[in-house]
């Protein structure tokens, strides 16, 4: 519900949460406010990007041989020096990272991993258009607390996240997040300096009009799912159809207005990419957590989105999430529709 003129710091948030997980330390907690400290100083420069020529490209490409922009790298690198001295983690991954992103030899490790995209819509960065940080915490699973943590403790099944959120760069900057109790979005008051509590307990809509797809990848979907994009356009008013498409090009904007008026968010694979384009670990996985927790339906377009089990730190997968009534509808025209990687008649099964 809404909380105007609430005076519900995150801080005070967060300390009020800790004794909902058993396990919840000061360390969690700590985490969330360093995480939080970084949010409010990429906040900052996205904010005066233009003024401080902090637009643009720097020449360079990331792990993935995409363009890497100035406010990209930026914010990963205010990520990883708010968080590698706080004694919480024992590793992190991003987006614009390669592996591990270990913590120095001389800061003790910590019980958790925290996987993120540092600029989440980086074609939309230069243009003014709401970008965001996506960010995933997981609890190590390796024993040796003392110990830099490894690739099993990055690489784990969505299902296992402890925390989830992601923080929106648009007319205000807003942090959405879930640790397992339900959504909670804080609105950043830039003259106080704090996100304050804007809206709690978050529960997305049972169904809502929207759908939110790029149109321009319609030759390459699959057959159901292009019968399913034909049935929302249809003209029924019974049904309040044709539906309203939006589509921002930044998956957390366009994932945060389907959470807040409800409808559905699709990322689908199709003919041409077969796992999508979002990538599992640090941007549909903690999506997915955030929609569930807030009542809502996260699939890959046939499996729960959480459950799926990660082989490699970078890999894609579909997302189909939003109002549980629509992504059920959805699901009746695409189950039989392929997920994933395929493999065709004629490619020899590995031997
Ligand atoms: P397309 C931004 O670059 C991003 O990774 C997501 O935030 C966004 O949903 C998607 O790519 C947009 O991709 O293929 O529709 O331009």
């Amino acid at each position: 519900m809404p909380h105007r003129g609430s005076f519900i710091t995150i801080e005070r948030h967060i300390a009020d949460q800790e004794h909902l997980h058993l396990y919840a330390t000061g360390a969690f907690s700590r985490l969330l406010r360093d995480l939080m400290l970084a949010i409010r100083v990429i906040s900052r420069e996205v904010r005066r990007a233009g003024l401080v020529d902090i637009f643009g490209t720097t020449g360079e490409e990331n792990v993935h041989g995409e363009r890497v922009r100035k406010l990209d790298v930026f914010s990963n690198e205010t990520i990883i020096r708010a968080m590698r001295y706080g004694g919480h983690l024992c590793g992190m991954a991003s987006e614009e990272s390669e592996g591990l992103i270990p913590i120095p030899e001389n800061v003790a490790k910590g019980s958790y991993v925290l996987l993120f995209d540092p600029l989440d819509g980086s074609s939309n960065i230069d243009i003014n258009v709401t970008i965001g940080t996506i960010f995933s915490i997981y609890r190590r699973v390796s024993p040796d607390i003392d110990r830099l943590g490894d690739m099993n403790d990055l690489i784990q099944p969505g299902y296992r996240q402890v925390a989830a959120g992601y923080a929106l760069y648009g007319s205000s900057t807003v942090l959405v997040y879930t640790t397992g109790n339900g959504v909670d979005m804080f609105t950043y008051d830039p003259t106080l300096g704090e996100f304050l509590l804007s809206n709690s307990t978050i529960r997305i809509p049972e169904r809502g009009g929207y759908y939110s797809i790029n149109e321009g990848n319609s030759s390459y979907w699959h057959e159901g799912m292009a019968n399913y994009i034909s049935h929302l356009k249809e003209i029924d008013p019974e049904t309040n159809r044709p539906y309203s498409q939006r589509y921002i090009g930044t998956a957390v904007a366009d994932v945060h207005r389907t959470l807040m008026y409800g409808g559905i968010f699709l990322y689908p694979g199709d003919k041409k990419s077969p796992n999508g384009k979002l990538r599992l670990m640090y941007e549909v996985n903690p999506l997915a957590m955030l929609i569930e927790q807030a009542g809502g339906v996260a699939i890959d377009g046939r499996n729960r989105v959480l459950d799926l089990v990660p082989e490699t730190l970078h890999e894609r997968s579909p997302l189909v999430c939003g109002s549980p009534a629509n992504v059920e509808e959805a699901l009746s025209f695409i189950e039989e529709d392929p997920v994933g990687e395929e493999v065709s008649e004629n490619q020899s099964s590995p031997s």
